[in-house]
């Protein structure tokens, strides 16, 4: 299936504090996906716990959320064909160590805590995490260079 998607990535805190924010936001535009949302916020705890509800029983729990809320976090949405998919693979495995080079945290990362970036990962998810970090809405814009990026 090959559906219009939009997706949420954020670089965490790790990805803000090494400077790799222009790095990050270059893959994702020169692969051809559109940016439609873009912010920096240091996240709330309400705002983490809400986003990483679903680890709440897990040992690394309180970690993360201290972590995500320890600094300025840049938030996007990007759209596409299979947006959310091909986010997954712009952003490489959970782990630093085993991510493959050439993606984010292949490239960059060392950590499975510190690994510099989130990308949704289903439909679902997407939908509820840009509720959840752009409840203002994500921008519909025309882009010129679109009959360039798909056939
Ligand atoms: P991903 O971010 O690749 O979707 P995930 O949803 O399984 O990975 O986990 C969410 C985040 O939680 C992950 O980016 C980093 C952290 N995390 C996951 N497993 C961990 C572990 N075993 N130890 C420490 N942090 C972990
Ligand atoms: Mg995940």
């Amino acid at each position: 299936m090959s559906d219009m998607q939009t997706t949420f990535v954020m670089v965490k805190p790790d990805g803000v504090q090494r400077g790799l924010v222009g790095e990050i936001i270059k893959r994702f535009e020169r692969k051809g996906l559109k940016l439609v949302g873009l912010k920096s916020i240091i996240p709330s705890e309400e705002l983490a716990e809400e986003h990483y509800g679903v680890h709440k029983e897990r040992p690394f729990y309180n970690g993360l959320i201290g972590f995500i809320t320890s600094g300025p976090v840049v938030a996007m949405a990007w759209s596409g064909i299979d947006a959310i998919s091909v986010a997954r693979i712009i952003i490489g495995a959970t782990n630093g160590r085993e991510a493959i080079p050439g993606t984010i945290r292949g490239d960059f990362g060392m950590d499975i805590g510190f690994n510099l970036i989130h990308g949704s990962d289903g439909e679902d998810t997407a939908s509820s995490e840009l509720a959840l970090w752009f409840p203002e809405g994500t921008m519909e814009w025309n882009r010129d260079i679109e009959g360039w990026v798909y056939e």
